[in-house]
């Protein structure tokens, strides 16, 4: 054969072997989308994303154009795109991804509508927060590589057809306890980043316990130069300024994540009493402590200064937190008399309403005369303080230890976390309904879900990243999915199929038994 012709012979079967070897996802409704969304409707193509697709967006929309920027600067890494973003006014009209703010009010503040043909990604919400979270479904109809932050060979197609979705519950959140072991703000940008991931809109930061004091506060200094020196087991401990504070705030804004401070309260108050001698009854400051129990410490519920300490620590907190609700604990307060502890939750709530904010606390806090727009946190395993707090016309956010809680081991030979309220596997952690949960608390009482983590036992990102994942994609669904239809047996097989995305993202997850992991991420491929 002579040279010519082999040469084109090779090259055809090279670009026969390239066309049969390119996989474009066709049917949108096998994608493995997780939270899984209200409605899907495949058409039967696909959108290719190129290094010439733009997005669009409508002029004079600054949250649409920052939305765009991060979506742009997300898929950059991967695809080596540097996409841009072109304001217009008939943005709707355009070929690319078009992300519309539009007047339709239907899916609600955080709901979003997703079109998709082979020429056009439309993706609609009435808030930018929508259009935030419809990013993120975005995200996880791309192939998994796209969370690469490493150059990858694409094609970069979308299967196409039509979303419609909106969340369940509107209050949908991960608690990260920055305490008994201290994070820093890279760790909390990158919690931040993996909740938001999944469309939660919360993050609770546990800021105050009685191994340390977190937060800057101007007027209380020895708050953190002193209370901030240490953590359990006794390493240097730490604390955001209120700058740094304000930087995490704006960060989690900008992925409409809203940020909840708690100051523990009267109750988890060692780090304070050891700063501040006055807040003592005895007026002597007490040691700090690196150990893990807890109940033993209160502030004195009797003293005017320990009122003026929680004004001047509330004032401050509020001032730099735009969100409307102020956490003050008020868990496990076993060292304060019953009759102190209610009168003491009476005067702090009415210091957060001062400020202008409203306030949340553990369930404990049933035993108060609340106000209807204050919201208790179901812990307990036993539901008899959420039972009561919803007679008093309070909401309930769900987190029930025994479920809920992500520093529970998952099984008795996992290395991380506790086992107080049994062991949660990635199982459990799913199979229940907020709404059906505890028999007399129905949906209208409960405002959505939140998955503490506690720190006892976890001292780097590692360790957060093992025992969030893979229960938190589960909790986020239980707060954004409606219920009908769920099933262990159908999530399980979309959870597994999160093994190479969660691999790109870095995360350091457990691979449970329970989870058959796919290597191959997606259904909707097809073979051209
Ligand atoms: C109970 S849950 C606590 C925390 C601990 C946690 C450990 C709650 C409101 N209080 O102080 O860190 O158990 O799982």
């Amino acid at each position: 054969m002579n040279k010519q012709l082999k040469f084109a012979q090779t090259l055809l079967i090279a670009v026969l072997l390239l066309a049969c070897k390119t996989p474009t996802p066709m049917d949108l409704n096998k994608e493995n989308l997780i939270p899984k969304p209200t409605s899907v409707v495949a058409t039967g193509s696909s959108f290719d994303w190129t290094s010439k697709t733009k997005i669009f967006i409508s002029e004079n929309q600054e949250e649409s154009k920052q939305i765009a920027n991060y979506l742009a600067k997300f898929i950059a890494p991967a695809t080596g795109f540097t996409t841009q973003v072109d304001a217009t006014s008939k943005a709707d009209s355009k070929n690319g991804i078009v992300l519309l703010l539009s007047g339709n009010k239907i899916l609600g503040d955080e709901g979003y509508s997703l079109t998709i043909t082979e020429k056009q990604v439309l993706l609609e919400a009435h808030n930018a927060a929508g259009l935030f979270r419809g990013v993120q479904t975005i995200r996880q109809l791309l192939p998994a590589k796209i969370e690469s932050d490493q150059l990858q060979v694409g094609p970069w197609e979308i299967a196409s057809g039509s979303i419609e979705d909106a969340p369940n519950y509107e209050y949908r959140g991960a608690m990260l306890d920055v305490v008994r072991h201290f994070f820093g703000i890279d760790d909390v940008k990158r919690f931040i980043d993996l909740i938001a991931a999944y469309k939660m809109n919360v993050l609770h930061l546990h800021l105050s316990d009685d191994q340390g004091w977190r937060i800057e506060i101007k007027s209380w200094p020895n708050l953190t130069t002193h209370g901030g020196s240490t953590q359990v087991g006794g390493g240097k401990g730490g604390f955001y300024t209120q700058k740094e504070y304000q930087e995490i705030v704006r960060y989690a804004q900008e992925r409409y994540i809203t940020i909840i401070p708690e100051i523990d309260m009267p109750g988890h108050t060692n780090a304070a009493l050891s700063s501040y001698a006055e807040l003592n009854a005895d007026n002597k400051a007490t040691k700090m402590y690196t150990g893990t129990r807890v109940g033993f410490s209160t502030l004195d519920t009797d003293k005017e200064i320990t009122y003026k300490f929680i004004d001047d620590v509330i004032g401050e907190l509020a001032a730099i937190t735009p969100g409307e609700y102020i956490h003050i604990g008020g868990d496990e307060s076993h060292a304060t008399k019953k009759k102190d502890y209610i009168y003491f939750v009476n005067r702090v709530q009415k210091i957060v309403s001062k400020h202008n904010k409203k306030m949340i606390g553990w369930a404990d806090i049933a035993a108060a005369d609340l106000e209807e727009n204050s919201l208790a946190q179901f812990w307990q395993t036993r539901p008899k303080n959420a039972l009561a707090v919803i007679k008093k016309n309070v909401k309930i956010i769900m987190s029930p230890a025994n479920l809920a809680y992500m520093d529970m081991k998952y099984d008795s030979i996992c290395p991380l976390g506790l086992n107080w309220a049994g062991y949660v596997n990635v199982e459990n952690a799913y199979d229940w309904n907020l709404e059906t949960y505890v028999e007399g608390i129905s949906k209208e009482n409960i405002v959505g879900i939140e998955a503490p983590l506690w720190g006892e036992t976890i001292e780097k990102m590692d360790d957060i990243e093992y025992l969030v994942f893979p229960r938190l994609p589960g909790y986020a669904e239980l707060g954004w999915s409606k219920d009908v239809n769920k099933s262990w047996d159908e999530y399980k097989l979309r959870l597994g199929k999160q093994k190479q995305r969660f691999q790109y993202m870095n995360i350091n997850y457990f691979a449970s038994p329970l989870v058959p992991w796919q290597d191959q991420a997606r259904d909707s491929v097809v073979m051209k």
